[in-house]
């Protein structure tokens, strides 16, 4: 019985890449996830993988394969490799941070639009919602061409507070939604040929 229930939470495993530019909130998200606590993060040189077991709001157990890659910008060319054959995509960005929207925003569609990304979901994660400055959710969207993602991409947009875990169970239960829509998709495109 064991066996069997192991063997079905490494089918029921995703495998998530979390991408954003440096000081976005991405490893504090990886820790509040896995801890349920504040870990105080220093900034990622390479990369963090941790599985985790998460109880979606949906009430269903999930589990996770994380994969946190360092954001800064020499950094960067190694995000191909991490979203190579990833479940979904959590892109972070920093909602106070308006000066590097600009950046966030070309890093966002570069990988949305890379060839091997095609149709992977992508849960964009507006962290630091409660800092008084933040940007809205709609002004988000805007700034970083959300709309311009293309019907190839299911996206969703989602507020947090990562320090405090806000938001955190909601986005990954639309992004767990997202990839299971996609696996569907997909098993039927290969049944039909
Ligand atoms: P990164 O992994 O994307 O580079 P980190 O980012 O997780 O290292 O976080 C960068 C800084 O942002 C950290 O502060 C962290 O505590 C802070 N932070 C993360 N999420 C939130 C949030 O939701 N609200 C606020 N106010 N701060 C947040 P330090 O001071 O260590 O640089
Ligand atoms: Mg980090």
């Amino acid at each position: 019985m064991d066996n069997y229930l192991s063997s079905m939470s490494f089918f029921q495993s995703f495998h998530i890449t979390i991408l954003g530019l440096d000081s976005a909130g991405k490893t504090t998200i990886l820790y509040r996830l896995q801890f349920n606590e504040f870990v105080n993060t220093v900034p990622t040189k390479g990369f963090n993988s941790e599985k985790v077991k998460l109880s979606l709001p949906g009430s269903r157990t999930v589990t996770f394969h994380f994969w946190d890659v360092g954001g800064q910008e020499k950094l960067r060319p190694l995000w191909k490799s991490y979203t190579r054959c990833t479940d979904g995509i959590i892109f972070v960005v920093d909602s106070v941070d308006t000066e590097r929207m600009e950046e966030a925003k070309t890093e966002l569609h570069k990988i949305a639009k890379s060839s091997e990304n095609q149709g992977v979901p992508l849960l964009v994660v507006a962290n630091k919602q409660d800092l008084r400055n933040s940007l809205s959710l709609d002004e988000i969207e805007k700034l970083l061409a959300l709309k311009e993602l293309g019907p190839a991409t299911p996206w969703h947009l989602q507020p947090s507070c990562a320090i405090i875990g806000e938001g955190l169970g909601e986005g990954l239960d639309k992004l767990h939604e997202m990839v299971l829509k996609r696996r569907r998709m997909l098993r039927q495109q290969k049944r039909k040929r």
